[in-house]
């Protein structure tokens, strides 16, 4: 029995998963987990999402934080990860402007109002595997939000896409999390193009159904928009 618990405890090590409850803007991290940083519903469990058509998708029906985090544009942003990020493949951010008369405290984030302003490519690594930026770390990539992101309430969408058994249909895992934030010191920029979530994935597109254990790095194509350039 004993011999037995252990086995299992070792699979679920080797099989850890991971939350991101903790924004960092600028080296600065949100004062505890969840305050301006959606709760997720796996905020236990830590599993992925496997279905990229589904409603948790968007925000990983979270509840709404108490806070809402200042952010200037031209600002560096990365998250906390509560254990490795052992699971290669891309991490991708998204911004969502708040619509006017409405609260980053309370708004849902529906409808084509989502925009990229960052992703990332692999490189391989000296057992010729594809690897991607901050991979087996305790935090996700580095983004910078554009200086010319007009200023405003947006949620924050940070995702890490888990590819290492994605050869098959529905077995990419998302991992993800929605912050409150509020940019200020931007500009007049026309953040485009603008997706829905659920909407702008499918369970079989190239870069989410796909086996990376048999491409070039430079043919892998991350799912979703093009990144917003500011
Ligand atoms: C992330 O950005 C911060 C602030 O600009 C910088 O100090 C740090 O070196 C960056 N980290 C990585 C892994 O790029
Ligand atoms: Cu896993």
């Amino acid at each position: 029995m004993k011999f037995l618990t252990g086995l299992v405890l070792a699979a679920a090590a080797a099989e850890a998963h991971y939350t991101f409850p903790r924004l960092v803007v600028n080296g600065v991290a949100e004062e505890k987990d969840w305050s301006v940083t959606r709760r997720t519903k796996n905020d236990q469990s830590k599993s992925g999402i496997e279905n990229p058509s589904s409603g948790d998708i968007r925000c990983y029906s979270s509840t709404t934080a108490a806070g809402i985090a200042t952010v200037p544009a031209g600002s560096t942003v990365h998250y906390i990860s509560t254990q490795q990020i052992n699971h290669p493949g891309p991490t991708q951010y998204y911004l969502a402007k708040v619509p006017a008369g409405q609260s980053a405290k309370s708004w849902d984030g529906s409808g084509a109002v989502w925009f990229k302003i960052a992703t990332a490519m692999p490189e391989v690594d000296k057992n010729k595997q594809l690897v991607w930026p901050a991979q087996n770390t305790y935090r996700t990539m580095n983004a910078t939000i554009p200086s010319s992101t007009p200023n405003g309430e947006y949620l924050l969408r940070v995702e890490q896409i888990a590819l290492h058994m994605a050869s098959q249909a529905n077995k990419a895992q998302f991992y993800l999390s929605c912050s409150q934030i509020q940019i200020t010191g931007g500009g007049n920029g026309v953040p485009g193009p603008l997706v829905s979530l659920p909407g702008a994935y499918r369970s079989n597109d190239p870069g989410i159904q796909v086996n990376i254990y048999s491409i070039a790095p430079d043919s892998y194509r991350p799912p979703g928009p093009a990144v917003w350039q500011g």
